[in-house]
């Protein structure tokens, strides 16, 4: 399948991410809280940025900008605090590379200021379901989207995640969120799903959600997916969070070979890797079906 997601903004008015014959590496910047001075805070806001820069050296296609936390548990980020610690740092890296920026917030007035300051995606882990406002933005900027599935809130996601069918559900609410994007101006090649690995799931769920990822390809949007590092991995190969590189590489093979557009990882290097032989692989395989009905 071929996938195009053309995205407009002030800032960059023809851009056209194109998903051909292979998955797009979306590194994760995190700008993390730093409780110390502003001088820490400074140095944190360079951090990040030298890392961006550095996922980008390592292949990465797209940069995943987030100022809040989204772990199970976290507490809640105020605006202001948002603005002040992604900001920066999205002006600095949308200079320093040229791969596009998403930024991850549900915040419709942290999403607008990163789009100023040269973001072309918004990663909402609502799906829009939050900020009444982040809709409006979306239609009138025509940035792209991330509509991510999430039960709960991330307070609240891992108390205890239920479902009869963990597939079916999550497409119904993927044909809920487009209906409500497309109704409010939005363009469906601006729109990228995501089933939210680990937000509001069991491990079953995620395994599932991983086995069956094809059944979403339907909707034609690209499919975003963020396997790196997380709980349900560990818990798989009982490894602590700085060891999950390999399990990660696995459920990265699987998404890639089950049609994610967008994978959404902090090993960028590695990952690409693991995406490439993947990739070429897979490819052989249909090609070689296709020379058998011939
Ligand atoms: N996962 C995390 C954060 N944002 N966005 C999308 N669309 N999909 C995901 O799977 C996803 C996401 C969690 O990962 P991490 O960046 O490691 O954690 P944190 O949110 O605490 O920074």
């Amino acid at each position: 399948m071929v996938l195009d997601l053309r995205v407009l903004t002030r800032q960059a008015k023809d851009r056209l991410i194109e998903f051909s014959d292979r998955p797009l590496m979306m590194g994760v910047v995190n700008v993390t809280p730093d409780s110390f001075s502003d001088g820490g805070r400074y140095l944190e806001a360079e951090a990040a940025v030298a890392h961006a820069i550095q996922l980008v050296e390592e292949g990465a296609d797209l940069l995943d900008i987030g100022a809040e936390s989204t772990r199970p548990g976290a507490d809640p980020v105020d605006e202001a605090e948002e603005l002040r610690r992604a900001i920066p740092v999205v002006t600095a890296v949308a200079r320093a590379v040229t791969v596009p920026i998403s930024i991850d917030t549900s915040k419709a007035s942290v999403a607008q200021a990163a789009l100023d300051a040269g973001a072309v995606l918004v990663n909402d882990v609502t799906a829009l379901r939050g900020d009444p406002a982040m809709v409006e933005v979306i239609a009138r900027t025509g940035a792209g989207i991330v509509l991510m599935h999430m039960q709960g809130t991330p307070q609240t996601m891992q108390q205890a995640p239920s479902y009869e069918d963990v597939v079916g559900e999550i497409a119904v609410f993927f044909e809920d969120r487009i209906r409500f994007a497309l109704a409010h101006g939005v363009a469906r090649r601006q729109i990228v799903l995501d089933p939210g690995i680990g937000f509001g799931k069991l491990p079953i769920h995620n395994r599932t959600l991983l086995a069956r990822l094809h059944r979403f390809s339907y909707f034609g949007c690209p499919l975003l997916i963020g396997v790196s590092r997380k709980a349900f991995l560990g818990q798989l190969v009982d490894r602590p969070v700085q060891e999950r590189q390999w399990a990660t590489a696995a459920a990265v093979a699987m998404a890639v070979e089950r049609g994610a557009g967008i994978l959404r990882v902090h090993d960028v290097r590695a990952m690409k890797d693991v995406m490439q032989v993947t990739v070429a692989i897979s490819q052989e395989t249909t090609v070689s079906m296709k020379a058998q009905h011939a």
